[in-house]
């Protein structure tokens, strides 16, 4: 049986890839922050697809305890057939003068370093296992910078230099490396990036169809999926109605 592991999939694309690899037969190792919340998911997925389930209750910005509950898997759970590194987040839209450090300091500890962090140990883990596929997750942000996006986008132009060195470094373990750039999804993302303002998160979607995790999910599937000659070495998905990270078709 093939193994995935997922950061971040107590909601939105990492929960929807939990779904999606469940129902390819896939056993899962989750990480996330929110015990009670990736409990419900890994039980869910477990019951309706009868398959097993490990957690990992983790912060990706801390090195020690990521390294400590990794290890903590059984040796035959450490044979990971796909990585994908979906953990992530953005805290605040204010122009460089007016930015928060501690936001800077949250963004760039989780989706760089903690990135890098969880690359580390898995890594090694496939080329011990002469296997394996490492999916990130970057974003239109990695290809643009949009106003006020300034450090989010900067952290996310960093997740495309790494997959490139990724796949450079990797490449003589036959290793996959997979960059997944997504535009505007509908997920907690705003929710996250406004700080629990709900109504300012809905406006950033409003007047348009935006992508689904699930849309998400399909395209790390598709390049998962391919046969073992071919690899993706990167996806950007965009909103029919959205063509860059700024123009944007509303009703
Ligand atoms: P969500 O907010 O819905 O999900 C983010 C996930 O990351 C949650 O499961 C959260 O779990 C986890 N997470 C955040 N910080 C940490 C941490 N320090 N340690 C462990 N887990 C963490 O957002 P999305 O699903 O949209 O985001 C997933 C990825 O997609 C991110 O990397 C994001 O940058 C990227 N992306 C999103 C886009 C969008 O428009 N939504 C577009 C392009 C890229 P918990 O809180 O339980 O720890
Ligand atoms: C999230 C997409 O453009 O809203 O990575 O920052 S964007």
């Amino acid at each position: 049986m093939k193994t995935a592991l997922i950061t971040g999939a107590t909601s939105g694309i990492g929960k929807s890839c939990a779904h999606l690899f469940a129902q390819q037969g896939y056993q899962l190792v989750l990480v996330a922050r929110r015990e009670e919340k990736l409990n419900e998911v890994a039980k869910h997925l477990a019951d309706k697809y009868a398959i097993e389930v490990k957690t990992l209750i983790a912060d990706v910005r801390d090195n020690s305890v990521l390294k400590e509950v990794f290890e903590s898997l059984p040796e035959d759970w450490k044979k990971i057939d796909v990585l994908i590194n979906n953990a992530g987040l953005s805290q605040g839209l204010d122009p460089i003068q007016n930015g928060d450090t501690n936001d800077w300091d949250t963004m760039i500890d989780t989706n760089v370093k903690g990135l890098l962090y969880v690359t580390k140990i898995v890594s090694n883990w496939m080329i011990a296992a002469k296997k394996g596929h490492i999916i990130n997750i970057g974003s239109i942000a990695g290809k643009e910078v949009y106003p006020n996006g300034n450090v989010y986008c900067a952290t996310k132009h960093a997740v495309d230099a790494l997959n490139k060195g990724m796949r450079l470094d990797l490449l003589p373990h036959g290793i996959k490396v997979t960059a997944i750039n997504p535009g505007m999804v509908e997920t907690e993302f705003s929710v996250v990036r406004f700080k629990g303002d709900e109504d300012k998160a809905k406006k950033v979607y409003e007047g348009l169809s935006p992508l689904l995790a699930q849309d998400i999910a399909d395209a790390i599937w598709f390049a998962v999926s391919r046969p073992a000659h071919v690899n993706i070495n990167d996806m950007l998905i965009m909103p029919t109605a959205q063509a860059s990270a700024t123009v944007v078709n509303r009703n």
